[in-house]
């Protein structure tokens, strides 16, 4: 993709705004819940781990599936994990200097392993060499460093008796193939003692993210809540941390009871990954955009196909213009560590972000939509246009009234830009300094005397 397109005409070909959702069913948030909501949608960007025993084999967090490794001989990993270099204190350290507000850790993916000193299962990182309980060592550190943490809690499992009837993946797990009795309503008795346990043992917790739904999709949409037991489940969270969020990736329009609404591998209104084509996009919950850094999720050795830390900053750019969070990926490789590149692009866009995050944080997206040459956010009496790609100028029409006098305009960088305005219906030009390259985005602050 090249960054800077050259657009010589001005342009404002915005992209209209997908089917937008304004109403939920009979859940109603708490007052701690709207808070929480509130304080995630300043964010605006989150780092994800995805991390279990599956980083031993390189090959990503579905090698189990992948490679249709039976459950008997998949385990076996467990017995061998011992990330000697992990240092929850480390990486905490070098997710705050990349400017991420909060962590999205996997607590248990689809291969069923916990990542936790649970008492509900064997099948857990304390029962390995390791012996120590990872993600109690990441809460202690984002509580001492003040970074908030996320719990991912997958649905689905490859490895239980009791995640019966198998869906649509898991058949080569080796599990019995005759229904052990009591089995689903065991499973979902399982799942929420493990809730209980995230959210009683590990300090505030600011979201819990399900995902794996999906992996029954031969139920129609309206049947998900009552295979999963949403209702009780998303009150166990809420009674158990009142301004914990909900969230789940399941493609689909959000359930009652959830508060985020998440978005896989594309800014809300696009679906270029195939997951987006019938979530529409709520106007009244937080929106979040999950990435991943290179091309997945788990530690998948080979990968070395790293977007730039400019690509980065455009889709951060791009989310928040769609007031929307960014939540990037890392995999941590099977010693603890996190892997060079992205070490490195944390290190860059924190770097970036002290300069421009005014532009971003506590912003919400901007009324041009999406455009050519970028997106805007705004903050009260602020637009924020990010020009991504080189264009001569850019009219903004219908957006302002002519009465909200402009005060200033500039650039982050400090270069003055010249506005001229139709003063019957406030149409801006805005001439956009020439050879931006080498700026992955180049902001313009446009003040006005009232909110916007
Ligand atoms: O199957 C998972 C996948 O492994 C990963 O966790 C992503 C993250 O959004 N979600 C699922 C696919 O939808």
């Amino acid at each position: 993709m090249s960054l800077f397109k050259s657009i010589l005409a001005s342009a404002l070909i915005c992209v209209a705004a997908a089917g937008s959702i304004s109403a939920q069913g009979s859940y109603v948030p708490t007052p701690q819940n709207v808070q929480s909501r509130q304080e995630f949608d300043s964010m605006r960007f989150g780092i994800f781990i995805h991390w279990g025993i599956y980083s031993m084999l390189g090959q990503g967090e579905w090698v189990q599936e992948v490679s249709q490794i039976p459950y008997s001989e998949y385990s076996k990993l467990a017995d061998g994990f011992c990330p000697s270099k992990f240092s929850a204190d480390e990486w905490v350290d070098a997710i705050k200097s990349s400017g991420a507000k909060y962590i999205t850790i996997t607590s248990r993916h689809h291969d069923g392993f916990s990542m936790f000193d649970t008492k509900q299962s064997s099948y857990k990182i304390t029962n390995t060499p390791f012996g120590r309980d990872v993600l109690k060592e990441l809460s202690e550190a984002c509580q001492k460093k003040g970074i908030r943490l996320h719990f991912y809690y997958s649905h689905l499992d490859w490895g239980r008796d009791d995640y019966y009837p198998i869906g649509r993946t898991g058949h080569a797990s080796g599990r019995s193939s005759v229904q052990p009795s009591g089995s689903w309503s065991h499973y979902l008795s399982f799942m929420d003692e493990q809730l209980k346990e995230l959210l009683t043992g590990y300090g505030p917790i600011g979201a819990i993210w399900f995902d794996g739904i999906w992996d029954k999709d031969e139920f129609p949409r309206e049947e998900q809540p009552k295979i999963w037991n949403f209702a009780h489940q998303y009150e166990l969270i809420h009674s158990l941390q009142p301004s914990c969020l909900v969230g789940n990736n399941h493609h689909l329009v959000p359930f009652d009871g959830e508060d985020i609404q998440i978005f896989e591998r594309d800014v809300p209104g696009h679906n270029e990954a195939g997951y987006s084509a019938d979530n529409g996009i709520s106007t009244i919950m937080p929106l979040e955009t999950c990435q991943t850094m290179n091309g997945s999720w788990g530690y998948r050795i080979t990968d070395k196909d790293y977007k730039s830390t400019a690509d980065l900053i455009h889709l951060l750019a791009m989310t928040s213009g769609k007031g929307a969070n960014l939540l990037l990926n890392i995999g941590p490789r099977p010693d603890g560590t996190l892997p060079d590149e992205a070490v490195q692009r944390l290190h860059e866009m924190g770097q970036w972000l002290s300069r421009y995050g005014e532009s971003i944080y506590s912003t919400d997206g901007g009324p041009t939509g999406e455009c050519e040459w970028g997106v805007s956010t705004k903050k009260g009496n602020v637009l924020y246009l990010h020009v991504i790609n080189q264009i001569s100028e850019i009219v903004l029409d219908g957006m302002v009234p002519a009465k909200n006098k402009l005060k200033e305009s500039v650039s982050l960088d400090g270069d003055t830009i010249t506005v001229s305005r139709d003063k019957k219906t406030g149409k801006m030009t805005v001439k956009v300094p020439e050879n931006l390259a080498g700026n992955p985005d180049y902001v313009i602050r446009l003040t006005f005397q009232n909110n916007i």
